[in-house]
């Protein structure tokens, strides 16, 4: 199963089209839009959120609610193209006004206008911007479908924002209702303190990241291998996580932890019992050898502090060479949660590209009949 996007963040709109998903697999634009929104909630978000009310418009590769095997193609307009379109239209653009100059650090501002030879940043900012990841998350929602045909779930919640930080682990049980969170955090202390900081941080026309951890329950073991290593599970599920905006460090189970301590404090002792193999910790976040294990996949995921601040950091103007203040029309002050959903999605599509590697079919029925037969 493959996955290709297209779209600017001020342009017509987002585009996604899966190709190799089995025929058959139930489709839920109801499902898609209830991701898509909560994508673009959380505390912290700015102003380019109440104009934009993301929902998907299913194209081509589904009938009547069900795949065909062909294609699947999805789009999430942009709602804030009408005000745009005369500055990124195709067809007629004046391509003069809007420039972008005053490359922001820490975006993809000055790498690359250089690399695609641009005189205009906003050439560059378009794609890389974040707005992109709406239709990732349409894609993996659906994705999301086909694990749960095989009782695999996926969720997680904020663990650390803007240096407040919950330690606990937490069941896959106790995070059922976190997205009601306004910082989709478990404990409620600890989001009011994090919304507090957050304030101080838009106060001072700053930005702030976080930690995401992702868990996937329901998963059999096998998949992803041990015998290349293009195949590993946990090469392709970091790989997914880095890929999303602003993400510069990914862990799974212990993660950096376990370089610091012992053997004896970090492998999964094995046992068996009534229910087969089993271990009594899950330290290796559900992945061994490349291959998940059967236990619960645990992965985190570190989010810079978005690059665009209101107050500017230092940097040089692209047409005079000039030290300048970089670009700011409006900003997120912080998009942790938004990172939080995006990274479910993307663990959803790998999963479901790795089962249907293993497994497979043309039809839905066909992948259920193989994942049951597995061990
Ligand atoms: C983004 C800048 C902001 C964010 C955007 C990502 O958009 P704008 O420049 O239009 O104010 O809101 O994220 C989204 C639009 C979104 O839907 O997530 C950036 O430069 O990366």
């Amino acid at each position: 199963m493959k996955l290709t996007t297209a779209g600017e963040s001020h342009g017509k709109g987002l585009f996604a089209i899966i190709e190799g998903l089995p025929a058959n697999l139930p489709v839920h634009k109801e499902e898609i839009d209830r991701y898509l929104a909560l994508r673009q909630g959380g505390y912290g978000r700015g102003a380019r959120q109440k104009i934009e009310q993301d929902t998907v418009n299913i194209l081509a590769g589904v009938r009547g609610g069900l795949t065909l095997g062909s294609p699947v193609c999805l789009c999430v307009e942009n709602r804030d193209y009408v005000h745009w379109e005369a500055y990124m239209s195709p067809e007629q653009a004046d391509v003069s006004a809007k420039r972008v100059t005053c490359l922001r650090p820490g975006h993809a501002d000055l790498t690359g206008v250089l690399k695609f030879r641009q005189t205009d940043a906003r050439n560059i900012l378009e794609r890389a911007s974040a707005r992109e990841t709406a239709v990732r998350v349409a894609a993996g929602t659906v994705a999301r479908g086909l694990l749960r045909e095989l009782g695999v779930e996926v969720g997680g919640y904020v663990r650390s924002v803007a240096g407040v930080t919950d330690g606990r682990e937490y069941t896959f049980e106790e995070l059922g209702g976190v997205k009601d969170s306004p910082l989709f955090m478990p404990s409620a202390a600890l989001c009011k303190q994090a919304m507090a900081r957050l304030d101080a941080v838009k106060e001072e026309k700053d930005t702030a990241g976080g930690v995401v951890e992702v868990r996937v329950k329901g998963l059999k073991s096998g998949f992803g291998s041990c015998m290349t290593y293009g195949e590993k599970l946990d090469a392709a599920l970091a790989g997914a996580l880095m890929s999303i905006q602003a993400i510069k460090g990914v862990e799974v189970g212990m993660g950096f932890a376990a370089a610091q301590a012992r053997g004896s404090e970090v492998h999964d002792e094995i046992f068996y019992g009534e229910r087969g193999f089993y271990r009594k910790t899950n330290r290796a976040g559900g992945i061994e050898g490349g291959m998940s294990n059967g236990e619960e996949i645990v992965l985190r995921a570190a989010m810079k502090p978005i690059p665009t601040l209101m107050r500017g950091l230092n940097t040089v103007d692209l047409d005079t060479r000039a030290p300048a203040r970089a670009a700011t029309e409006r900003s997120d002050v912080c998009a942790v949660c938004a990172c939080e959903v995006i990274a479910e999605s993307v663990v959803c599509f790998v999963l479901a590209q790795k089962v249907l590697e293993r497994l497979g079919a043309d039809t839905l029925q066909d992948v259920c009949e193989r994942y049951a037969k597995l061990p």
